[in-house]
């Protein structure tokens, strides 16, 4: 147990800070072990004050602080594990520091670390006080200027902005010198120094500029990284026609690293990318793999406006930046990918994720108000609730007032750090609006649940709709309020057929109403015959919406809504019901044939868009199950979802098989959305094939393993095979590592379909794969493959009655937090849910919490996400 309890920090705490830094010039001298970091800082008191200084500085060696060239002695300045203080600092001085670290035994990966050889750095969200002695906050903006020096060996030496100078050194030493004219917090610093190769490219920006684009990567990767170019290229074009934003400096440049806590990170003018992130050809690389390089390369992209230029004030803004940017990445995706199928995509992870999160002890409002460690606040409430607000803002005040709000935000905020109020309020006054009843959608936690009955009058031709809403408790919010919440719905007739209506006296196809009191009824006329309600299209708002519509009504929209998402949203909705009456021991067959021969039909749609296909044809997750069942039995559940999936494969089995031999990919690979859509498609008629316990699945999906001239349909194979199981998947499995040894992009992933087998056996075999050689607990990507997977995606072993997934999983973060506190925090949360499940699970869940709880020398980033989890 800790003996110490970490202090919560607090939004109502905010002080502007004591001292502020106009220019830095930093100095390394970079060695493996000890590196010497100079820094020599123009400081000014901030305001009228005589608070003493006090800089951040963690795991530093010091070696000399001075002030204006004389160097303070012990009684003038102290150093303790958290930072340095001077007790009587002038009000404008300069302080130069020197101290050393070492980057080949940082194993957090936060500050200046070793990755694959290189030198790199990780800032976010408080990485840089691991290498310097600086305020470190976002509200603190300079102007960098960074001098790198090292061996020969390390070819590149890069940092942010431009490079103004490079030369050799004595002793087989060079350097180059960087300046970026922007001015930045020291979270988006970046330097990276090693032998890599180099990409090129360039762009002609919106006002004629040339930027030169680089991405470093591996020796012999650079085709690899082609991908993640054109990806670039096309960010950079769409950012100028949806937002006026056009890049600011001359060179652009990412990185990619094999050792990395999250995905990527938008440091300014130098991103660095997670290598799984970045780097994809047809043969190592799947087609999710391809489709989210091209997200993530487009979100760090954006951050350069939404985050770099426009910074946060402090942490609890993290979604001013983040849920911004995401909004911003998943239009771009939607137009070049296709909005009804990004849509689904989207919202599936964000109910996955999300709204996961809001049902457990870890639920937190978008804007937090108190935190131990920010690191543990980098969560999907931020990020993809975040975007949910955004859109929703959108959809209420409109494309062109939600525009106009946006280049007042840039115009108003450019080179400063800010607030989520400050935001809102370039809204209010581009659009005239009062949002202040909105805001309570960042301060208050929670998914709202919405219901909505009706009632026609076919006499009268009004059809009255019921609304309530209601947001259930979270932790430290009792007592919810009502919410504005945008619905958007459309009007079906018994055939499918588009029905028209009047609203407000207006005619219309569809419309938007805004819900904001805890009941509302609205009464719509001109209803012309008996209508089935198509309600929260495009899923208009983040919530759980329930109506009074029957099995009947949905399978009309499963068939004609006109809103794609709708039309899923009625097949996912058919399918989980059928499997929750199965799990709970009475399954509805005759509604279950039903269910497979409307499934039919909307395969054999021959104008739809064989992405959406795939998308109606995969069932409600495990996981997504779980959520709507009380208290969740994921046995049960698993053996429910199998159950209906073998009816709809033996019901459906020459159409799948139809599409499973017609879709093959005749031509060269490309992975755009038409093509990912027909493999996408492809791929999920052999999953559901498979459910079929038929004699020769083994050999069927052999034969597709086999056959596979790329990663997706190799990896679909391999998933098909593990489905069979037994000698086939064993020798599969050897086959495939043998072949794919040498690239661990490709290694994880054998990791990773080993950890989703739900067969009995399967729990030994992952246990035993953390002592295989090629399992690294160091390497984020490695044990995520391994232990993330198999907590997150195996519901069925990882729930296992012994209880023996539980204890392997909090082995893995009480071992893992003793180098890595960030990436064991992110472990703790598959357990959090555990008064969700059955009792008899919830309760071994539980001791294992307090087992993690009760361990001696537990980082703050473990110990908070444990005790809030146990509250
Ligand atoms: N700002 C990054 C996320 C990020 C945060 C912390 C990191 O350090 C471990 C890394 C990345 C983004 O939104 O992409
Ligand atoms: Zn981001």
């Amino acid at each position: 147990m800790r003996t110490d309890t970490p202090q919560a920090i607090r939004l109502s705490d905010y002080r502007p800070p004591a001292f502020l830094i106009d220019e830095v010039a930093l100095t390394f001298d970079l060695h493996p072990t000890a590196t010497r970091v100079t820094a020599r800082l123009q400081v000014r008191r901030n305001r009228e004050h005589s608070e003493p200084l006090r800089f951040n500085g963690e795991r530093l060696k010091p070696i000399s602080v001075a002030i204006d060239g004389r160097v303070l002695s012990d009684g003038e300045r102290t150093i303790d594990d958290e930072g340095l203080t001077i007790p009587s600092a002038p009000d404008a001085f300069v302080l130069e520091t020197e101290v050393e670290i070492d980057p080949e035994n940082n194993k957090a990966l936060e500050g200046l670390y070793m990755s694959g050889g290189r030198f790199c750095t990780q800032c976010e969200a408080e990485g840089f006080r691991k290498i310097t002695f600086w305020p470190d906050r976002p509200d603190v903006l300079s102007r960098f200027t960074v001098r790198v020096e090292a061996d020969r060996s390390f070819r590149h030496l890069l940092s942010n902005g431009n490079l103004i100078e490079q030369g050799e050194l004595e002793g087989g030493r060079h350097y180059a010198v960087w300046n970026d004219p922007f001015l930045k917090p020291s979270y988006l610093f970046a330097l990276v120094a090693g032998e890599l190769d180099v990409l090129e490219d360039s762009l002609v920006t919106m006002t004629g500029r040339t930027v030169e684009l680089k991405i470093f990567v591996d020796p012999g990767m650079a085709p690899r990284a082609a991908y993640a170019m054109d990806a670039l290229k096309r960010s950079m074009r769409w950012d100028e026609e949806a937002f006026g934003r056009e890049y600011d400096l001359d060179l652009f440049m990412i990185v990619a690293v094999r050792d990395f806590n999250f995905g990527a990170m938008e440091n300014k003018g130098l991103n660095i990318f997670n290598s799984s992130l970045l780097l994809a050809d047809p043969a190592t690389a799947t087609d999710a793999d391809f489709e989210r390089i091209e997200s993530v390369v487009a979100h760090e992209y954006f951050h350069n406006w939404t985050g770099d230029r426009i910074t946060c004030r402090d942490w609890f803004q993290l979604c001013l930046k983040e849920g911004l940017t995401v909004f911003r990445d998943q239009s771009f995706s939607a137009d070049m990918r296709g909005h009804a199928v990004q849509r689904i995509k989207d919202v599936k992870a964000l109910r996955a994720r999300q709204f996961a999160e809001d049902q457990g002890p870890l639920a937190h409002p978008v804007r937090p108000s108190s935190y131990l460690k920010i690191d543990n606040f980098y969560t999907a409430t931020i990020y993809e609730k975040g975007a949910e607000i955004i859109r929703m803002l959108k959809i209420l005040l409109g494309a062109e007032a939600f525009r106009a709000g946006m280049d007042l935000y840039f115009e108003r905020w450019d080179g400063h750090a800010t607030t989520v109020e400050a935001f809102i309020k370039c809204f209010e006054e581009a659009s005239g609006s009062d949002l202040s009843h909105f805001f309570a959608w960042y301060e208050q936690a929670g998914t709202p649940r919405v219901s909505l009955e009706s009632q026609y009058d076919e006499a009268a031709k009004t059809l009255t709709l019921n609304f309530a809403q209601e947001t259930p408790p979270t932790p430290g919010q009792p007592v919810k309020q009502a919410l504005p919440i945008p619905i958007a719905f459309g009007l079906l007739d018994g055939e499918g057929r588009p029905l028209r209506f009047e609203h407000d006296g207006e005619p219309q196809d569809e419309t938007v109403i805004v819900l904001d009191q805890p009941q509302a009824s609205i009464t719509l006329t001109g209803v012309d015959r008996f209508p089935v309600i198509s309600a929260l299209r495009g899923f208009s708002a983040p919530v759980v919406l329930t109506t009074d519509l029957e099995p009947k009504d949905k399978y009309v929209l499963l068939a004609a809504d006109p809103d794609l998402f709708n039309r899923w949203e009625a097949g996912q909705e058919l399918a989980r019901d059928l499997i929750l009456r199965r799990a709970a021991g009475s399954p509805d067959e005759v509604n279950e044939e039903r269910y497979a021969d409307a499934l039919g039909r909307a395969l054999s749609d021959q104008s739809a868009d064989p992405a959406f296909k795939a998308l109606m044809l995969a069932l409600p997750s495990e996981p997504d199950l779980a959520l709507v069942m009380s208290p969740a039995d994921p046995q049960a559940i698993h053996e429910a979802r199998d159950a209906l999936r073998t009816r709809l494969s033996v019901h459906l089995e020459s159409q799948l098989r139809e599409l499973h031999n017609g879709l093959q990919d005749l031509g060269e690979f490309s992975p755009d959305a038409e093509g990912a859509g027909r493999r996408a498609l492809r791929n999920a008629a052999l999953d559901l094939l498979l459910a079929n316990p038929r004699s020769d699945n083994a050999a069927y999906a052999h034969g597709h393993f086999e056959a596979a001239g790329n990663m997706t349909d190799a990896m679909a194979g391999l998933s098909a095979l593990m489905q069979v199981g037994g000698e086939a998947f064993g020798q599969a499995l050897a086959d495939f590592y043998e072949r794919w040894t040498s690239e661990p992009l490709v290694i994880d992933k054998w990791f990773a379909v080993q950890a989703r087998d739900p067969s009995e056996t399967a729990i030994g075999r992952v246990m035993g794969l953390t002592a295989h050689p090629a399992f690294d607990t160091k390497n984020p990507n490695r044990l995520r493959a391994l232990v993330s997977t198999f907590a997150n995606f195996n519901p069925a072993r990882f729930h296992d009655p012994s209880g023996a997934g539980y204890r392997f999983l909090a082995d893995q973060i009480l071992a893992v937090d003793r180098f890595n506190p960030m990436i064991a925090a992110r472990l703790v949360d598959p357990l959090g849910g555990w008064r969700r499940y059955k009792p008899e699970l919830g309760a071994l869940m539980r001791a294992e919490l307090e087992r993690i709880a009760a361990t001696a020398g537990l980082s703050k980033n473990v110990y908070e996400l444990a005790t809030r989890a146990l509250a």
